[in-house]
C-alpha cells in the first residue's frame, strides 16, 4: 500500500522563508516539520563547521540512516526543510518547493540575522545564481519541482494555499 500523504521538501537559500512556510504548512496540514539543519545539530550528524561561513560539514550517511528510520517513506506527511535537497532519495519525495527571494530583500533578511562577510556574500551569490533551483532540477523530475516567490506575507499566504490545494489533489489521486 502506498503512502497516505505526500512528503514535501522546502528548499532555498538561507533567509528565503523555508522555516516560515514549513511551520505554517505543517500546522495547517497536520504534517511533521523536519528542520534538517536542527537535526544535524541536535544529533551531531556533522564533523564540525566551517569557521567562516558557519555551515556544518554534514555526515550524510548518519543523517540518511536517521531519516530512513522514520515512518517518512511509509506513511508520508513530512515536510523536510533544508538548504539542500539532492540528498533525499527521489522515491521519498513527492514535491520539491524552491523558495526564491529578491536579492535586496534577502540581503536585509540576512543582515538582520547577523550574517556578514563571506557568509553573507556566499548566500547572496547562491540566490542570484539560483544554485538551489538548479540543484533541485538536477536531482528530481521536472514535474516535481516548483519555484515559488517568498517576498512578502501575500506570497506566503498564496504559497501555503497553493500547496494545500496540491496536497488535496495528491490525496484524491492516491486514494486506494
Ligand atoms: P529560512 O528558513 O529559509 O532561513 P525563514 O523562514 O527563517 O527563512 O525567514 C527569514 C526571515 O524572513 C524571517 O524573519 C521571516 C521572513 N520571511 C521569509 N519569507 C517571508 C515572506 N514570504 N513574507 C514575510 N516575511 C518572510
Amino acid at each position: 500500500m502506498g503512502r497516505k500523504n505526500p512528503n514535501i521538501v522546502i528548499t532555498g537559500t538561507p533567509g528565503v522563508g523555508k522555516t516560515t512556510h514549513a511551520e505554517e504548512l505543517a500546522r495547517n496540514l497536520g504534517f511533521t516539520h523536519l528542520s534538517v539543519n536542527q537535526i544535524v545539530k541536535d544529533e551531531g550528524f556533522h564533523e564540525g563547521r566551517d569557521e567562516e561561513t558557519g555551515s556544518w560539514f554534514v555526515d550524510e550517511d548518519k543523517l540518511l540512516d536517521y531519516l530512513e528510520a522514520l515512518p517518512l517513506h511509509t506513511t508520508g506527511g513530512y515536510i523536510l526543510d533544508w538548504h539542500a535537497c539532492d540528498l533525499f532519495p527521489e522515491r521519498w519525495i513527492d514535491l520539491v518547493i524552491v523558495l526564491r527571494c529578491d536579492s535586496t530583500m534577502l540581503y536585509d533578511r540576512l543582515t538582520a540575522r547577523g550574517y556578514t562577510g563571506k557568509k553573507l556574500e556566499e548566500n547572496m551569490d547562491a540566490e542570484i545564481m539560483q544554485v538551489l533551483l538548479d540543484e533541485a532540477r538536477e536531482a528530481y523530475r521536472e514535474e516535481v519541482v516548483v519555484e515559488l516567490r517568498s517576498e512578502g506575507t501575500r506570497d506566503l499566504e498564496e504559497n501555503v494555499e497553493r500547496v494545500e490545494r496540491w496536497v488535496e489533489q495528491w490525496r484524491e489521486d492516491h486514494r486506494d
